[in-house]
């Protein structure tokens, strides 16, 4: 019998030089390019996320090395569905960040759940998605189920 019944899989940042790329390559005028242009700015000639900007001009001005992350609050997603399904007496464990926390997930998916969701509400394209996928896939026995949802 599994230890566990359900793993969460919350948020994944994916790589910012990659989404950069394929905005560029989809063109000025296509809906990708539309957002990708107020997701960013350009600090010394170098396109960057909005946290990494907070982070480079804020070390610029203290002479720290400190990073901010959107990693620092749990996906609340990944909270309320586990909180959600625990309190119907499902065996749930949820991962915030996928990109930091891979060793702990594959040990969730060694424990052989039935399903895995993975929260898509903060995407507006694929590219964070199919690393989750495949990773869960490379993990899981073939039984396990996986939903992706917003
Ligand atoms: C809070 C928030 C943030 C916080 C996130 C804090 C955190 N670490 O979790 C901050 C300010 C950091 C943030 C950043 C970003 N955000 Co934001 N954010 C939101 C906001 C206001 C609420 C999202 C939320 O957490 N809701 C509470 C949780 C409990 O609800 P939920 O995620 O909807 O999940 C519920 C259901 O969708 C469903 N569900 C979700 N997943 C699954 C999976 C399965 C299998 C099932 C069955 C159900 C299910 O069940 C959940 C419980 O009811 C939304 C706008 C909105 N009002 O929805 C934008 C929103 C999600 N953000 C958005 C974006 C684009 C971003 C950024 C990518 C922006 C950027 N370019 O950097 C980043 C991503 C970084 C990140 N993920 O942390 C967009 C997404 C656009 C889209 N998908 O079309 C939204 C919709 C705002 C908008 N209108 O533009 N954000």
């Amino acid at each position: 019998m599994p230890e566990l019944d359900c793993v969460v899989v919350g948020y994944n940042e994916g790589d910012f030089q990659d989404y950069r790329l394929m905005c560029e390559r989809s063109g000025p005028t296509s809906p990708e390019w539309q957002i990708y242009r107020k997701e960013h700015l350009e600090i010394d000639g170098r396109p960057m996320p909005w946290m990494d900007v907070l982070s480079t001009l804020r070390n610029r001005a203290t002479g720290r090395s400190d990073r901010y992350h959107v990693g620092e609050v749990f996906n609340l997603a990944g909270l309320y569905l586990t909180n959600f399904l625990r309190r119907h007496g499902i065996r749930t464990d949820a991962v915030s960040l996928f990109g930091a926390e891979q060793e702990r997930l594959a040990r969730l998916l060694a424990e052989r759940p039935a399903v895995v969701a993975i929260t898509t509400t903060f995407y507006v394209n694929i590219l964070s998605v199919t690393p989750i996928v495949d990773f869960v896939r490379r993990h899981s026995p073939p039984r396990t189920s996986w939903w992706a949802a917003r």
